[in-house]
C-alpha cells in the first residue's frame, strides 16, 4: 500500500518554522478598512422574539441586557430549568447532562465504558458495539457537540470524541444513551469533534497525535513520516466519508456557518516527537479547511485509500494546495493556539494562543479570495494569560478561559478587529474563576443565536472550595451570569465535578423532546409480552424470552444444564413511566436495565452448576425484593 504522500517531498524536507507573517499594523490597515462590519444585533433580534414566544423567563433576547435580580437563578423544587447542559466526562468516558442553571446533574450517559446501573457494556446489543469499536474498556470525552439543522438545535443527536483511542461517539437524544461509535481509521487522539454547520453535513474528528501512517511498525523513528488527519464523518451512518492529512498536528476544531470552511487549531509545526521541539517554532497554524474544494477532490479520485477510507493530501506542499483553490489554507498564529471557535454570525473564527496572551480573529469571508491567508487575519487582541477558550453571548462579545490568570475576560469583538495589534482596548472585564478554566461555554453559542445569560467555566482546579475529600479534588464547574451588560459579570454558583468536563453544550429545554418510554419499533430486540413467554433449547443454546413487571418476571425459574449458552430476552411490559426493572445474574457479571417498554438480550454460559437469584435492582414497588427468578444451573451429566 502506497502512502498518499508517498511520493511527496514533504518526507525529506526540513520544515523550518515559518516566519510570522503577521503584518505591521500598517500595513493591516487598509485591509482592516475592507471588511464589512456584520451587524451582531440581527441575530439578537430573532433571538428576543423566540424568547417572548416560548415565554420561558430564562431566555434573554440575545440583544437584551437583563439584571440578574431580574432572571430565574434558583430552580424551586419541582420546578424544571431552562437549558440542558451536555458536559464532557473527559476520562470517565461519559457524557453528563445538567441543568441549567441549577447546575443539578440530571442524567450520566455512558459513551466509551462500561456502566452497571444502565447495564451499558452488559447486554449484547451495547456490549457488541463496544467491542466493535475496539473492545477499550474507557475513552477520553471532551467536546461534546449537539447536531444542528439550519444553525440551530435540533434534539437529534450529540457526538462526542474519545481522544484516547481516536474514536467518535453519538448519542441519540431521544433516549439519551450512545447509539453508534466509529473506530476512526488512521487517526490516534481524536480530539476535537464538531459539527459543519448549518445542518451538521459532517461531524469532524479532529487528529491529535502525530503517528506513521499506516500505523503497523515502519516509519517508527522519523517523526517527518508522521501524520495527523481530520475525518469526516457521516452523522447518519457514522461512515468516515474522507481524511485529509495536514502538515502538524491538531487540537481543537469548529465549524463554519454556511457549509464551506472548518477549522482547527494545531501544534507541532515542528513535526517533533518531544515537548521542547514541538514549542521552538513562534508561530504554529489554524488551519482552514475548505470542505466542498476537498468534496471536489474525492469524487475527482484525487486521494490514496487508506484502511478503506479516501485519504486526500492537504499538506502544505501537495498539489491540491498548489492551485486557485487550495484545500487547506495554513493561517500562521503565535505558536500553540488551543481552541478555535466561529462567531455565532459566522463572520469570524477565533482562535486562543495558550502560550501567547492574544487572540487571533481570522475573517472568514475574505479567506476564499485571499492569496495569503494571513490576510485574512483581522485582529489579535491581547487577553491576559493563558487564553484556551472563547464563547459568545450573540451582542457581539467574546468570553475566553485564561488558564494562567485564573480569569474569564469579556471582550468586544468588532473593537478587536478596529483596535491595533496587541490592544488591551477590546477587554471590557474579567471575572475571576476558580480555578484555572479550561473550556468555558454560554448558552447556544455555537448557534447562530446564543441566548446570552449563562456561561459555564470548567475550572480545573477547586483548592479548597469544597470539603476535603482526599488527595483527589473535585474540579469546579461555574455558572457566571453574563446577561447585564451594565452590571458585568456575575459569579453565580460552584459545582464541584468529577474528574474532568472539557467542553460543553447548552440546549434550551423546548428544543429537545426526550421519549419518556421506549418505541419497540425503535429496536431490533424481540417484544416480550406475557403470551409470548418461552423457553427453547436445541444443541446446548437455551433461548429465555421473558417480560417484567412489578413484581415479576415472565418465569419463576429457568433450568439450565452446566455448559448451556443461554440467551435472555426480557422486555419491560410496563407503560408506566419512571418504572423501571432490571435484570441482575449474581456471579454472572450480568446487569441490564429495562426501562419501560424496553426490550434487551443478553447471551451467557452457563458453566458453574448451582442457583442463582437473578433479581431486579431498580426499586420499583414495595415487592421489588421479592421480584426474582430462580436460574438453576444443572450439572453435566
Ligand atoms: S480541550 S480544556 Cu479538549 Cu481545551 Cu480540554
Ligand atoms: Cu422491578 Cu425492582
Amino acid at each position: 500500500m502506497t502512502r498518499p504522500n508517498d511520493s511527496d517531498d514533504r518526507l525529506t524536507e526540513t520544515n523550518s518554522p515559518t516566519e510570522s507573517t503577521l503584518d505591521t499594523d500598517s500595513e493591516r490597515d487598509p485591509l482592516f478598512a475592507r471588511i464589512p462590519r456584520r451587524d451582531f444585533m440581527k441575530a439578537g433580534a430573532a433571538t428576543g422574539a423566540m424568547a417572548s414566544l416560548a415565554g420561558c423567563t430564562g431566555l434573554l433576547g440575545g440583544d437584551e441586557s437583563t439584571s440578574l435580580e431580574d432572571v430565574k437563578t434558583d430552580v424551586k423544587p419541582g420546578d424544571h430549568d431552562d437549558y440542558y447542559a451536555f458536559l464532557s466526562g473527559g476520562h470517565t468516558g461519559e457524557i453528563r447532562v445538567y441543568g441549567l442553571p441549577s447546575m443539578r446533574q440530571l442524567m450520566r450517559i455512558p459513551v466509551f465504558g462500561r456502566e452497571s446501573a444502565r447495564g451499558y457494556g452488559y447486554d449484547d446489543r451495547t456490549s457488541e458495539m463496544l467491542e466493535d469499536a475496539g473492545g477499550y474498556s474507557w475513552g477520553d470525552t471532551h467536546h461534546p457537540r449537539v447536531s444542528q439543522t439550519d444553525n440551530d438545535y435540533d434534539g437529534r443527536w450529540a457526538f462526542v470524541n474519545d481522544k484516547a483511542n481516536g474514536r467518535m461517539a453519538r448519542i441519540n437524544l431521544k433516549y439519551f444513551e450512545t447509539d453508534a461509535i466509529v473506530d476512526i481509521p488512521n487517526q490516534q487522539g481524536t480530539h476535537g469533534a464538531c459539527c459543519l454547520l448549518p445542518d451538521t453535513k459532517y461531524v469532524f474528528g479532529v487528529g491529535e497525535f502525530r503517528v506513521p501512517m499506516p500505523n503497523d511498525g515502519q516509519d517508527l523513528t522519523d517523526p517527518e513520516n508522521y501524520t495527523s488527519v481530520i475525518a469526516a464523518i457521516n452523522p447518519e451512518t457514522m461512515n468516515v466519508e474522507w481524511e485529509v492529512l495536514v502538515d502538524g498536528n491538531m487540537d481543537n476544531g469548529d465549524g463554519g456557518k454556511e457549509g464551506r470552511w472548518f477549522f482547527t487549531t494545531g501544534y507541532n509545526s515542528e513535526h517533533a516527537t518531544t515537548q521542547s521541539e514541538m514549542s521552538s517554532s513562534d508561530t504554529d497554524w489554524v488551519k482552514a479547511f475548505d470542505v466542498p474544494a476537498i468534496e471536489e477532490a474525492v469524487e475527482a479520485g484525487e486521494y490514496d485509500e487508506m484502511n478503506g477510507v479516501p485519504v486526500v493530501d492537504g499538506t502544505r506542499d501537495s498539489a491540491l494546495n498548489e492551485g486557485d483553490r487550495p484545500i487547506v489554507r495554513y493561517i500562521d498564529v503565535s505558536k500553540s493556539p488551543h481552541g478555535v471557535s466561529v462567531t455565532p454570525d459566522g463572520q469570524y473564527a477565533i482562535a486562543s494562543g495558550k502560550l501567547d496572551p492574544t487572540a487571533t480573529v481570522i475573517d472568514i469571508e475574505t479567506l476564499a479570495e485571499a492569496d495569503d491567508p494571513n490576510e485574512s487575519i483581522v485582529g489579535r487582541p491581547r487577553l491576559g494569560m493563558g487564553p484556551l477558550h472563547t464563547a459568545y453571548d450573540g451582542r457581539g462579545h467574546a468570553y475566553t478561559t485564561l488558564f494562567i490568570d485564573s480569569q474569564v475576560v469579556k471582550w468586544d469583538i468588532e473593537a478587536a478587529v478596529e483596535a491595533s495589534e496587541e490592544s488591551t482596548d477590546p477587554v471590557i472585564e474579567k471575572i475571576d474563576v476558580h480555578y484555572n478554566p479550561g473550556h468555558l461555554i454560554a448558552s447556544e453559542s455555537y448557534t447562530a443565536d446564543p441566548q446570552g445569560d449563562w456561561l459555564i467555566s470548567l475550572n480545573k482546579l477547586s483548592k479548597e472550595r469544597f470539603l476535603p475529600v482526599g488527595p483527589m479534588h473535585p474540579e469546579n464547574d461555574q455558572l457566571i451570569y453574563i446577561g447585564d451588560d451594565e452590571e458585568g459579570m456575575s459569579l453565580v454558583k460552584d459545582t464541584p465535578s468529577y474528574a474532568e468536563p472539557h467542553d460543553a453544550s447548552i440546549v434550551s429545554a423546548e428544543k429537545l423532546d426526550p421519549a419518556k418510554v421506549y418505541d419497540p419499533e425503535d429496536y431490533d430486540e424481540e417484544f416480550v409480552d406475557t403470551e409470548d413467554v418461552d423457553i427453547s433449547r436445541e444443541d446446548g443454546r437455551v433461548h429465555v424470552k421473558m417480560y417484567s413487571t412489578r413484581n415479576e418476571f415472565g418465569f419463576e425459574e429457568v433450568t439450565v444444564t452446566e455448559g448451556d449458552e443461554v440467551t435472555m430476552t426480557v422486555t419491560n411490559i410496563e407503560q408506566t413511566p419512571d418504572i423501571l426493572h432490571s435484570i441482575a445474574i449474581p456471579e454472572h457479571d450480568i446487569n441490564m436495565k429495562l426501562a419501560p417498554q424496553e426490550t434487551r438480550e443478553v447471551t451467557f454460559t452457563a458453566d458453574e452448576p448451582g442457583v442463582y437469584w437473578m433479581y431486579c435492582a431498580f426499586f420499583c414497588s414495595a415487592l421489588h425484593l421479592e421480584m426474582r427468578s430462580r436460574l438453576i444451573v444443572e450439572p453435566a451429566e
